[in-house]
């Protein structure tokens, strides 16, 4: 399996060598990485790596500034991305941090190890193991800050 990994210089945290640090718990998954300027330049880069490096999926790593200009780069993104996902028919799992997430920091840097290294995760089983995303079905997950859980009967 080939992941490809895109991430950004306007993230204020190196997101790439936290998805890299995270393969290194699935033996024989090969990556390429490749960093752009911003989350606009996101989409076509995930496509290059799809078609031209035959990644099987590929993961974006993005950061989204605190003003509305920022958070309407992000809806560019997801759209941008989107396209690019049903043009290839393959998944780019999407890992965006918004600055205004959290209050402090070190509360943000938190959020952005766990959501990279969980979506890393559901990345590799999307591919190899895509039962273990069935059997989590319904459980209310999250990446970042804790998992919700389901709402009981
Ligand atoms: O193509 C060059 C830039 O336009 C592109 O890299 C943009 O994604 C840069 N950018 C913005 O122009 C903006 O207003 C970014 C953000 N906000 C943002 O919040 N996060 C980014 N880029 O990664
Ligand atoms: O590609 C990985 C994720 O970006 C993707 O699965 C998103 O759909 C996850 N997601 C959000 O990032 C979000 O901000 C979801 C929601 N909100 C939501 O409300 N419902 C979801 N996913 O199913
Ligand atoms: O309810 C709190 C959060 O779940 C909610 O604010 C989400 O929208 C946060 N979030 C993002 O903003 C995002 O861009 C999440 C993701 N991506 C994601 O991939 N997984 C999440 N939350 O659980």
């Amino acid at each position: 399996m080939k992941i490809g990994i895109v991430d950004t210089t306007f993230s204020r945290i190196n997101m790439g060598a936290i998805a890299i640090d995270e393969l290194r718990n699935y033996a024989g998954v090969k990556y390429v990485r490749r960093t752009v300027p911003g989350i606009k330049d996101l989409p076509v880069e995930a496509k290059r790596l799809i078609e031209e490096e035959e990644c099987d999926i590929v993961i974006t790593l993005g950061w989204v500034g605190k003003a509305e200009k920022d958070a309407l780069s992000y809806i560019a993104l997801s759209v941008g991305k989107i396209i690019a996902e049903l043009m290839t028919n393959k998944h780019i799992i999407d890992v965006t941090i918004h600055e205004d997430e959290a209050e402090d920091e070190k509360t943000l840097l938190m959020v952005a190890e766990n959501r990279v290294r969980e979506h890393v995760r559901n990345a590799v089983d999307l591919i190899r193991n895509p039962e273990r995303l069935v059997k989590q079905a319904g459980t209310g997950q999250r990446q970042g800050y804790e998992d919700v859980g389901p709402i009981q009967r």
